[in-house]
């Protein structure tokens, strides 16, 4: 068994290099993200005291189930800064979903919309309470914003859910917004 820090510290480590930077680690991703587990495994056992059993385990209990490891490849099921396509299939989406932000950002939101800044898409999540613990690490005062996504979708803006069931669109104009009723 890992420590609980170690195990964090390591997944940490496992997003930013599979998500933004894997070049940092001297490994490259395919198109779709994916990269040889063995590659990966030698990398993070150069870096920390760590098993490929216990890498496997970190894979298993991630709390958001950030990574599939399948085929002897590894990938990051979302959250990409880097230059990959997931090809990820278009689905209907919920009729609502959540974005939770800081308040700060409203007044460039309420005027363009949500953009997907340095991510490849605009993260959102079907539930409320996940939006809220999104917006928790953001600094000062929070909000979440509610998505019409049953409008959105029906004029025509595509919809995609990563294999953790994050929800993911182009951008969200500001008509398809509200503030949630939830919103302190
Ligand atoms: C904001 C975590 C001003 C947006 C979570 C957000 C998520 C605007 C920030 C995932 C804006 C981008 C992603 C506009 C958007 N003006 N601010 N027009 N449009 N923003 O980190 O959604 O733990 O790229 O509100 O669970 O915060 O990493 O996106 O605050 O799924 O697996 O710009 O990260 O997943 O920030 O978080 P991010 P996010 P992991």
């Amino acid at each position: 068994m890992m420590k609980a820090k170690l195990e964090t510290e390591v997944s940490k480590y496992m997003s930013y290099v599979l998500r933004h930077a894997p070049d940092a680690a001297g490994l490259t991703l395919d198109s779709e993200g994916w990269v040889s587990f063995d590659e990966l495994e030698k990398v993070l056992a150069s870096k920390y005291d760590v098993s490929r059993a216990d890498i496997i385990e970190i894979v298993d209990n991630n709390p958001k189930k950030r990574f599939t490891l399948a085929d002897g490849r590894i990938r990051a099921n979302q959250g990409h800064s880097v230059d990959v396509d997931l090809a990820l299939n278009q689905v209907e989406p919920p009729a609502a979903l959540f974005h939770g932000t800081s308040l700060t950002n409203w007044h460039s939101i309420e005027r363009e919309g949500l953009k997907k800044m340095q991510r490849h898409h605009v993260h959102l999540s079907a539930d409320v309470e996940t939006a809220k613990i999104v917006a928790a690490r953001r600094k000062g005062e929070h909000i979440i914003l509610r998505v019409d996504a049953a409008r959105m979708f029906s004029e025509g803006h595509s919809f995609f859910v990563s294999d953790n069931g994050v929800w993911l669109a182009e951008s969200v104009p500001i008509q398809y917004l509200s503030l949630d009723a939830g919103t302190p």
